[in-house]
């Protein structure tokens, strides 16, 4: 039957080499369990459904396993030696493969691990297999609102059917649990951080536990994205008669401590808040003339009784055209570092501006050494073509993962900040806006769901590779037939510089308005004036970019010396970084031997060339993969360089009308 992209990364597809599957089948001939818990029962169904998939036959469940050999046998047992607790070990023991761990969690991630490693298919001969999360908060953030639809959104509407909930249980539910521990994430924030207070009241936290309920054998748990004006929004329609959300009002923080009681009453193992405030019009601490500190640690104090963390979020700016929309969240909050209570993390974009195509890291990782500093990177591409575009975003996190802060002198990477390894935090946290939706494949574009994967692989262990991780998802999801894997491979790992280089070349960012999607870098209008292009870009007579140097805004000055020697000097800058830091004449030579006008002509339209490249190369693949997926794909990437085209063009004329110069 033609795949619908349904199953994701979890295919479980018979195992063609006979011989392979033949030495799988010996070594797997039953599953043995020594713990009856929900997660070691998710983790033999798993088991049980794969096996049966990959090799063609039932393998029998058995409790403990005796003196038999010749099988896999799941194993808690708190003496293993693994890093933390969801970590697992796989090995080789008596003939068996035993998969041992400290919780029934690092169980369930030791059996995706062993899949995977036959869905890949390696060797089994021998077998050791360790590892351990890098980071303790892995989750995705949705920005699903309660009418149904996701802000960002392209691939459909919002997997939580409110309407019928609690009652009813899209299956899908599970299907989604599953693709998420087979990564390794625990935990989903389940509405949009533009909250609506509904989600908080009684109505919908029943819907709420119903959705935990079927997490919780998977490990994850749920999390909610709330509103912080709530008490005064819901405090008076329930008669409470909260007057304000003020976070030094005791009946405030009584509100929100009764509040968290009841979420509890409904989801015993809550995971806690996520809150967007002060940010983009949202309300928030000061709207009390308080601080993200005292807003965060109110909340972190009603939470006391409980397990659940506050994770705040950074992502502030002011509508002051004057300003540098760069510097803003490290000005607000590097002088709260050691004000937040320990329960809080403050979560930070990749990077100081809004997911664009390509960034510099945010200046706050490596400068609040005394607060948790959790990674947010954005699944759902909103900057990156939607779900038309193919941009395969392992190397936009990995760009981020591995820059150097010099903050502790070389090799303190922003991943180093961002596990706690760096700063002594206990507290980590990664998390990826969702790119799902309704749509049958889960992402609207078949390959976009490597981005699920490769970030939720990443949150789990940021050393590995871009290409590692392809390949992977490539050989579980589309094709393992070598060449075609090689191909699609090396298109997933170009595609996000050949987007760049069509849509943002050298550092310019955000020629859009309203919707993400079109290109508009001459949009000079906007109800906020930090919200037109031409505020970001900086295209005149004289040249393009923005100066952030010590004669312009001075943002590089938030960066520690070493990192600001590198992009302060123009004609030293790397190109990619080129136009975030410096507003570059025309004429210019660059280290390319083109002058800036030509290299932008250049990269364009090599940009734009280069998706005819990646059509070539899909056409090559068509033997190897489904032709439903490979027919799909194809629409996509012919109106991707359409698109391509477009944004083209729209650059160059527009850029042109400054440069005066014709194209090269
Ligand atoms: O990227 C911008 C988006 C908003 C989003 C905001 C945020 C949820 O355009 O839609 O709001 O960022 O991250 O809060």
């Amino acid at each position: 039957r033609a795949d619908d992209g349904y199953r994701l990364w979890l295919k479980y597809d018979p195992i063609a080499n006979a011989s392979q599957r033949d030495a799988y089948a010996r070594a797997m001939q039953f599953i043995a369990v020594n713990a009856a818990t929900p997660m070691v029962r998710s983790a033999t169904d798993e088991l049980r459904m794969g096996l049966q998939g990959l090799l063609g036959k039932a393998v029998p469940v058995v409790t403990g396993a005796g003196s038999r050999t010749g099988g896999i046998v799941l194993e808690v047992t708190p003496g293993v030696s693994v890093a933390n607790d969801e970590g697992y070990r796989i090995e080789k023991r008596q003939n068996n493969i035993v998969i041992s761990a400290k919780t029934d969690a690092g169980v369930l991630y030791g059996t995706f691990a062993l899949l995977r490693h036959l869905q890949t298919g390696q060797s089994i001969d021998p077998l050791t297999l360790v590892s351990s999360p890098k980071v303790k908060f892995r989750m995705l953030n949705h920005w699903d609102n309660p009418n149904g639809t996701i802000e960002r959104g392209y691939a459909g509407g919002s997997l939580w059917k409110w309407y019928e909930l609690p009652e009813t249980i899209d299956p899908r539910y599970k299907d989604y649990a599953r693709a998420n521990a087979s990564l390794g994430i625990n935990g989903t924030v389940v509405n949009n951080v533009n909250a609506s207070p509904r989600l908080l009241t009684g109505e919908y936290l029943q819907k709420v536990a119903a959705l935990a309920n079927v997490f919780r054998p998977y490990g994850i748990k749920v999390y909610l994205s709330v509103y912080f004006a709530a008490p005064k929004t819901l405090g008076g329609r329930t008669g409470a008669g909260v007057k304000t959300s003020d976070p030094l009002d005791p009946q405030v923080r009584k509100w929100w401590a009764d509040k968290i009681k009841e979420i509890h009453r409904y989801i015993p193992d809550f995971g806690g808040f996520l809150v967007k405030a002060n940010s983009e019009g949202e309300p928030g601490p000061q709207d009390y003339g308080r601080t993200h500190a005292d807003g965060a640690n109110m909340l972190a104090e009603a939470m006391k009784p409980y397990n659940g963390i506050v994770i705040w979020r950074a992502f502030v700016y002011k509508a002051d055209p004057k300003a540098d929309r760069f510097k803003a969240a490290y000005e607000e909050f590097t002088p709260l570092d050691g004000q937040f209570d320990p329960k809080v993390i403050v979560q930070v974009k990749n990077g100081p501006i809004d997911f664009q195509p390509r960034e510099p890291f945010s200046p706050l990782f490596g400068n609040m050494p005394k607060t948790p500093l959790g990674m947010e990177f954005q699944l759902t591409q909103e900057y990156l073509g939607f779900a038309t575009h193919l941009v395969y975003e392992a190397p936009l996190f990995k760009e981020c993962l591995d820059s150097d802060t010099y903050v502790k002198g070389k090799g303190s990477t922003v991943a180093k900040v961002v596990d706690g390894s760096l700063h002594g935090y206990t507290q980590t946290l990664m998390a990826g806006v969702a790119n799902t939706g309704t749509d049958r494949n889960w992402t609207g574009h078949p390959l976009a769901q490597a981005n699920w994967y490769a970030f939720g692989r990443l949150a789990w262990d940021h050393t590995l590779s871009s290409e590692g991780l392809a390949d992977e998802w490539v050989k579980m999801t589309l094709t393992r037939e070598p060449s075609a894997v090689k191909r699609i491979t090396t298109m997933l790992l170009k595609s996000r510089d050949i987007y760049v280089d069509y849509n943002t070349p050298m550092g310019l960012s955000r020629p859009w308005a309203g919707v993400h999607f079109a290109p508009e870098p001459w949009q000079d209008k906007s109800p906020r004036p930090d919200w037109t292009a031409v505020y970001y870009h900086r295209a005149d007579s004289v040249g393009v970019g923005f100066d952030r140097t010590a004669s312009g805004s001075n943002a590089l000055a938030q960066y520690q010396p070493e990192v600001r020697r590198q992009w302060e000097n123009p004609q030293t800058c790397p190109l990619p970084y080129l136009l975030w830091f410096h507003h570059v004449p025309w004429g210019q030579k660059l280290s390319t031997g083109r002058t800036l006008w030509d290299e932008l002509c250049t990269r364009f339209y090599t940009g734009a060339d280069s998706v005819q490249w990646m059509q070539r190369e899909w056409a090559q693949v068509k033997p190897a993969v489904d032709p439903v997926l490979h027919a799909d794909v194809a629409g996509r990437l012919a109106t991707q360089h359409r698109e391509a085209i477009w944004w083209r063009d729209a650059w160059v004329l527009y850029l042109q009308e400054y440069a005066r110069k014709p194209i090269p």
